[in-house]
C-alpha cells in the first residue's frame, strides 16, 4: 500500500471510529490521546471500568487485580483504542469481533517491563487473554482444568507477557522510550505524541 495510507489511519475493530480526529474530552489515562484518536470519550471512559461493556473483559478473573497493575491494562486499552499511529502494524483478522488487528507493534523496552514489574505477584490461568476462555455467565472466567498461577510463571519474562497475553499484538523491543523506534503506551502529551514518528518511520522502512 502507499506509506501514507499507513498513517494516521484506524484499524476496522470493534470499537475504533472510521478516521482519527480530535475528541474534546478523553477519560483519565486516555487523554492523552484527544488531539487526535481513534477512539470516543464513551469507550475512553469504559476502558476504565472492571467489566466494561467493550469486549466484558474480567480482569479479576483470578482474584483482584491490584490497582498498579490494573493502570497497564488501561493503558494498554487506550492505546489499542485510541491510537492513530499503529498503521505500520495493522493486519487482517479473521475473527467475528473485529475485522483488522494489530500485529507486531514494537513496544518500548521500559514500557514492557514497568507492566511486567507491577504485575508480576498478581495471578492469571491462561497466557492468550483472546481466546479460550468460558464465557457461559456472559464475561470471561477461567475454563475448566486451568489454574491460577502467579504472572511471573505464566510469564517468565517482560517479553512473553507483552507478546503473548495479545496473541502478538505487540513486539517486545530493545529500544527504549523517547529512541523514535518503539511505540509507547505512556506519554506525557504536553511534548507532543512520540508515536507519531515511530509510524513515519516504520511506515518507511517497512514494505
Ligand atoms: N490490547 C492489545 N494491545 N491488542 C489487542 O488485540 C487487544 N484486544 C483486546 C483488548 N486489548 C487489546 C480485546 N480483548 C475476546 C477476548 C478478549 C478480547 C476480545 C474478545 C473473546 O471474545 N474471546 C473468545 C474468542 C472470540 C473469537 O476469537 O471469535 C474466547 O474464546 O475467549
Amino acid at each position: 500500500p502507499a506509506r501514507d495510507s499507513l498513517l494516521n489511519v484506524c484499524m476496522d475493530a470493534k470499537h475504533h471510529k472510521t478516521k482519527p480526529g480530535p475528541e474534546g474530552m478523553l477519560y483519565e489515562q486516555c487523554a492523552p490521546w484527544k488531539d487526535n484518536a481513534c477512539c470516543t470519550a464513551n469507550t475512553s471512559l469504559e476502558a476504565h471500568r472492571d467489566q466494561s461493556n467493550l469486549y466484558n473483559f474480567n480482569w479479576d478473573h483470578c482474584g483482584v487485580m491490584p490497582p498498579r497493575c490494573k493502570r497497564h491494562f488501561i493503558q494498554d486499552t487506550c492505546l489499542y483504542e485510541c491510537s492513530p499511529n499503529l498503521g505500520p502494524w495493522i493486519d487482517k483478522a479473521d475473527s467475528s469481533w473485529r475485522r483488522e488487528r494489530i500485529l507486531h507493534v514494537p513496544l518500548c523496552r521500559e514500557d514492557c517491563e514497568q507492566w511486567w514489574e507491577d504485575c508480576k505477584d498478581y495471578v492469571t490461568c491462561k497466557e492468550n487473554w483472546h481466546k479460550g476462555w468460558n464465557w457461559a455467565t456472559g464475561t470471561n472466567r477461567c475454563p475448566w482444568g486451568s489454574m491460577c498461577r502467579p504472572f511471573s510463571q505464566v510469564f517468565p519474562r517482560p517479553k512473553d507477557l507483552c507478546e503473548k497475553i495479545w496473541s502478538n499484538s505487540y513486539r517486545y523491543s530493545t529500544e527504549q522510550r523517547g529512541s523514535g523506534r518503539c511505540i509507547q503506551m505512556w506519554f506525557d502529551p504536553a511534548h507532543g505524541n512520540p508515536n507519531v514518528v515511530v509510524a513515519k518511520y516504520y511506515a518507511w522502512k517497512k514494505r
